[in-house]
């Protein structure tokens, strides 16, 4: 592993050192992409949902559901999800969350997903200068929202996220053109999960990606040496590729790690067919390396 990179910058403009920057090494990083007030409010948005979450199920207006036998490690916690609503939170494996008071529920989620339109601070968020502002300027090009989630690693049990691209998991195209906004709401240390990426990994193409603890890259691809921590005070935030190689590990601290991730792409980008796609995101002898493909081959 690398050591540390210096402290991230705080944000101001995007200049075409931070353009070249991004081209070479796949991601930035800034301190200050969001403000304390604006730290605080999204911390309460998203208690806020995920209590009404755990709420619903209490009333059972929203179903616990238990994960398939087919679920990876990453997925094999219950999830709360109301009928039909595109808003849903994911616990860790072996939590039960009406088993627990809902504050402490709440502390041991590891994903909400589909939350932009469920509270008007996350409306206004996905559309911020600095979040949506900043990934047009790296793509060159209006952006469009199409994936988001919430991320947490809770105390002790915060479970890791593989290395993986995030393009495995998605079907657009041109692949340069997604980028994924990343942004602490709690101090992102290598002690609680920070994200570590490989600087110029984007440039090497599509890794093959398996089912592991998660759909992640296959083992013996990636140069682990040339890994670095990416530390964010809360309120920083990482830009990165579609391609980036990225990981998490596990948090077995004391001190919650959350994290707001948006997933946006070039309005110049269409979404192609899983056919077509693993003859695009493809090893460099041709051989599909989609996540998508895979859960299609294992059924
Ligand atoms: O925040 C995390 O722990 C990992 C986020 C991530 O890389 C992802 O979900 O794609």
């Amino acid at each position: 592993m690398q050591t540390m990179e210096r402290q991230a910058p705080v944000l101001e403009t995007i200049t075409t050192a931070h353009l070249a920057q991004f081209q070479e090494q796949g991601y930035l990083a800034f301190e200050g992409v969001l403000d304390p007030a604006e730290v605080e409010a999204a911390a309460a948005a998203l208690s806020e949902l995920t209590l009404g979450l755990i709420e619903a199920a209490h009333q059972g207006k929203a179903e616990v559901i238990s994960s398939g036998a087919n679920a990876t490690q990453n997925y094999s916690g219950p999830r709360i999800q109301p009928p039909g609503s595109p808003c849903f939170v994911h616990f860790e494996s072996g939590v039960d969350p009406l088993a627990l008071d809902p504050a402490q529920a709440e502390l041991k989620v590891r994903k909400l997903h589909g939350y932009h339109r469920e509270h008007p601070f996350f409306t206004a968020l996905v559309q911020h200068p600095r979040i949506k502002g900043v990934i047009e300027a790296l793509l060159g090009q209006q952006a469009l929202l199409f994936g988001e989630m919430a991320l947490s690693k809770p105390p002790f049990i915060g479970s890791e996220k593989p290395w993986h691209q995030d393009n495995a998991y998605f079907v657009y195209a041109p692949l340069e053109l997604v980028a994924t906004a990343w942004i602490a709401l709690d101090d992102a240390t290598a002690e609680n999960g920070c994200m570590y990426a490989i600087p110029g990994g984007h440039r090497a193409g599509a890794f093959r990606h398996v089912h592991g603890i998660d759909c992640q890259i296959a083992a013996g691809r990636l140069d682990l040496d040339q890994c670095v921590p990416v530390e964010l005070k809360a309120g920083g935030g990482m830009f990165f590729s579609g391609m980036l190689p990225h990981q998490t590990p596990p948090n077995r601290s004391p001190r919650r790690r959350r994290a707001l991730q948006f997933q946006y792409r070039g309005v110049h980008t269409r979404a192609l067919t899983k056919e077509e796609y693993s003859r695009v995101f493809v090893e460099a002898d041709g051989t599909p390396a989609s996540c998508a493909v895979a859960e299609r081959v294992s059924g």
